[in-house]
């Protein structure tokens, strides 16, 4: 029972505590970004890779004041230190039709679940062991037949 809890807790974290280097590839094509919505946590390395399709595109984000732009058929990479927690959003930052004003997208920058999920094992370990132990206590404390 403990373990399968453990497990729970830990699963989907490949390494506990130390940050991630995420490497993201964004598609921008008129008028929107493939994906339009990333989510990283805080303290992540993160590279973003913008590749155009069409025209040329480019990547304001927001919060963090980083931009990017990409050629036709190019990438551009650009490689920050997500410290801000919080959502951001994105923007194209080079006029590229009618619609340019709607190509946004996204950026979530979580907290450290590590955290979260070291209190959700302390609750779910604890509890039922704090439980059994006064249970134990009540019974010892019954005379024996
Ligand atoms: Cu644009």
């Amino acid at each position: 029972m403990i373990v399968l809890i453990v497990f729970t807790a830990f699963s989907g974290i490949s390494q506990p505590g130390s940050p991630a280097e995420p490497l993201i590839t964004i598609e921008a094509r008129q008028f929107a970004y493939q994906p339009g919505e990333i989510r990283v946590r805080q303290g992540d390395r993160v590279t973003l890779r913008l590749v155009s399709t069409d025209v040329v595109h480019g990547l304001y984000l927001e919060g963090y004041d980083l931009s990017l732009q990409a050629e036709p058929g190019k990438t551009a990479t650009l490689t920050f230190v997500a410290d801000k927690p919080g959502s951001f959003r994105f923007r194209c930052n080079v006029s590229c039709g009618s619609m340019h004003p709607f190509m946004i997208g996204k950026l979530t920058v979580g907290a450290n679940e590590w955290l979260y999920r070291f209190i959700f094992l302390l609750v779910a370990v604890f509890i039922p062991v704090v439980v059994s132990s006064a249970r134990q206590k009540t019974q010892s404390l019954e005379p024996s037949v």
